[in-house]
């Protein structure tokens, strides 16, 4: 299936200079670009970005908790809403610090593709190959001891849902370009290879 995904590189990839060398792997891999801009995220933008649902409080609790846990160490939170409530308000203090680049790229698969080149959301458990386990490092530990959101370059949307969501947030429906790519024919018209 085509699908859509969101792609945002949070300010610590911006200040890194890394925008070209995550935009190049997802343009190696085979994917389109529909959409792309330089964006200095408001408090709402952001707010409204990471939805603050019993669900995503659980999800960040529950993943940390378990990487405390796989290493042996007793994890420090009981209350997940409390966990998910102050995450979120670090987030949204990080992503406003600076200017962001926001994508949308399409292809099939679009949204599980990305994630998986994009990898685990600590960096120092994300494995090599990986955007975040090649080019960053951060860890929950040190994280948590800061006070701070991971720092883990990119975030990608985890799900066809949760992409048209976020599309919606960041781009307008006349940001988003249909045309068609040299690749369209090459990876996926069944005719492409057939000779004539
Ligand atoms: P994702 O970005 O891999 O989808 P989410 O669970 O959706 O991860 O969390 C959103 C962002 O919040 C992460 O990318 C990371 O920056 C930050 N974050 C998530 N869990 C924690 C945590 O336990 N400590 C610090 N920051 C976290
Ligand atoms: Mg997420």
């Amino acid at each position: 299936m085509i699908e859509k995904s969101l792609v945002l590189i949070k300010p610590d990839g911006v200040q890194r200079g890394l925008i070209s060398e995550i935009i190049g792997r997802f343009e190696r891999v085979g994917l389109k670009l529909v959409a792309i801009k330089m964006v200095h995220p408001t408090h709402d933008d952001v707010e409204k970005h990471y939805t603050l649902t019993d669900e995503w409080m659980l999800g960040v609790y529950t993943k940390a908790k378990a990487k405390y846990e796989s290493v042996g160490e007793k994890f420090p939170f009981t209350d997940h809403q409390a966990y998910g409530k102050s995450i979120k308000e670090g987030l949204v203090n990080f992503l406003k610090s600076s200017p962001v680049v926001a994508m949308v790229w399409e292809g099939e698969t679009a949204v599980s593709l990305i994630r998986k080149m994009v990898g685990n959301t600590e960096p120092a458990s994300a494995t090599p190959g990986t955007i975040r386990g090649d080019l960053s490092h951060d860890s929950y530990a040190l994280s948590n001891t800061q006070n701070r959101p991971i720092r883990n370059l990119v975030h990608a949307s985890g799900n066809v849902k949760e992409a048209e969501h976020e599309i919606g947030i960041w781009f307008t429906d006349t940001e988003l370009y249909k045309y068609e790519h040299v690749n369209d024919r090459v990876q996926y018209d069944p005719d492409w290879f057939l000779s004539k």
